[in-house]
């Protein structure tokens, strides 16, 4: 069955905000490494790689569907954050973002019955729970660590560890 114009928007400009996560999350491991914390570079290297495997995920469901692919521009994410807190808040802002405009296409699915669609969903919004707790996390333990370098050096071997782990998964 042939997807509705709307829904068929809505899926390309979640792409679109899949890959502007890639390419932000890229950005940010950039800031880390160029700051010598080389453990949050790396966490974000990894969660750059599994945006770009969301947007693939959606490009597939596209093109399974029958369903023309609609490449749009992507925005340059910013490069300079005032500290990794900052950073990180940002991280999560944007994670809360996507949270919404996956519940706003559910919700037009819905609406316009179109089940397989809403199936679809449910993994990104599954996805979108893990993601935002996971920065929130960072964010609170940032917080704690108030800028001090010895508690900063732990965080980011506790990043490192932890993408690591997700690695071997
Ligand atoms: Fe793609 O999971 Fe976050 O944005």
């Amino acid at each position: 069955m042939t997807l509705p114009t709307e829904i068929l928007q809505h899926l390309n400009e979640q792409l679109n905000r899949e890959l502007y996560a890639q390419y932000l999350y890229l950005v940010m491991a950039s800031y880390f490494y160029e700051k010598d914390l080389p453990g949050f570079g790396h966490f974000f290297l990894r969660q750059s790689k599994e945006e770009g495997e969301h947007a693939m995920r959606l490009f597939r469901y596209l093109m399974e569907k029958g369903a023309s692919f609609q490449p749009l521009p992507i925005e340059i994410p910013p490069k300079n954050y005032e500290s990794p807190l900052a950073c990180f808040e940002m991280a999560y802002e944007y994670e809360k973002k996507v949270t919404l405009s996956y519940y706003n296409l559910l919700k037009k699915a819905r609406d316009l019955g179109e089940y397989d669609v809403e199936e679809f969903l449910l993994w990104y919004i599954r996805e979108q729970r893990e993601e935002e707790s996971l920065m929130q996390g960072w964010v609170a333990r940032l917080r704690l660590a108030n800028g001090e370098g010895p508690a900063l050096l732990l965080l980011d071997r506790e990043a490192a560890a932890y993408a690591q782990s997700e690695e071997e998964e």
